[in-house]
């Protein structure tokens, strides 16, 4: 795709002026709605700042198309064309909770496939990027690829509706295996922890296109395998069991789970 610098510079300047809606809510007043269920939050500013997106992307790219968690797309059946990907705010009850560990997400795919994707911890300043056959960055600077290390040598972050779920053996025997088990809350950190090497993996339960896009290219532009559970590919039109790891710790993972999920 053409003009991905362009647009580049266009979206870096969104995200930070979307961080300052988020960072400013802190003073007021949030209003935080149910969406499924009490666990499955939405606040007024998830709103804001899909919104936010939505209007810049249709003041400059009037042409191109958008999938939003907050509402945005949601009829869509294909994903031809340009499509901007968007999670307005991940880690929702983080943000609520905490005013920590949320990120913003934004990612194109041209005919499904990932051109450039964007992940803004807000809180810690570090806002990750990555561009089809170009590498990531953290503020700019290279990511190296990931060492390809094996799941004993190091931490995984496993979502806790996965671990929770009743047929969780394969999930337990995973944690065990590993050097250690982490859950932050937020898809799109829990990625990016991966791709800098701090987890060789992470595995979470039912993710929708929004938690998936931006982190499956940044991962993916550093050497990192990003899958169903099972070794399928991801399906961006629906929800999927996911794990994003080293090389070594996806077959690993995806062989525990072909042998024990039946
Ligand atoms: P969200 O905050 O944007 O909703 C929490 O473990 C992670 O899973 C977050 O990245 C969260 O994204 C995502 N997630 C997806 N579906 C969810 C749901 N139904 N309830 C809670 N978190 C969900
Ligand atoms: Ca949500
Ligand atoms: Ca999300
Ligand atoms: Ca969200």
């Amino acid at each position: 795709m053409e003009q991905i610098e362009k647009r580049d510079h266009l979206i870096k300047e969104w995200i930070k002026e979307a961080a300052a809606i988020s960072k400013n809510s802190f003073n007021n007043e949030l209003i935080v709605q149910e969406k499924t269920n009490r666990t499955d939050l939405v606040t007024n500013i998830d709103k804001e700042i899909e919104q936010f997106f939505i209007q810049k992307i249709n003041r400059y790219f009037p042409e191109e198309r958008v999938l939003g968690e907050e509402g945005s797309g949601h009829q869509m059946t294909d994903l031809k064309g340009i499509v901007w990907i968007i999670d307005p705010i991940d880690g929702t009850l983080n943000f609520v909770n905490q005013q920590n560990d949320f990120a913003i997400m934004i990612s194109i795919y041209e005919d499904g496939v990932g051109q450039s994707g964007y992940i803004y911890d807000v809180m810690r300043d570090e806002l990750y990027t990555a561009y089809k056959g170009q590498g990531a960055y953290l503020n700019d600077q290279k990511l190296p690829r990931v060492e390809d290390k094996a799941l004993g040598q190091g931490l995984v972050a496993i979502s806790y509706r996965l671990m929770s779920k009743e047929n969780n053996e394969a999930a337990k025997k995973i944690g065990k295996t590993s050097s250690g088990v982490r859950m932050i809350g937020s898809a799109g950190l829990e990625t990016v922890h991966v791709a800098t090497g701090r987890l060789v993996a992470y595995l979470g339960a039912s993710l929708a296109p929004w938690d998936i896009a931006a982190g499956k290219i940044i991962a993916e532009e550093v050497g990192l395998l990003y899958t169903q559970l099972d070794g399928q590919p991801i399906d961006l039109l629906n929800k999927n069991a996911t794990i994003v790891a080293t090389p070594a710790v996806h077959k690993e993972v995806t062989d525990i789970y072909r042998n024990e999920i039946k």
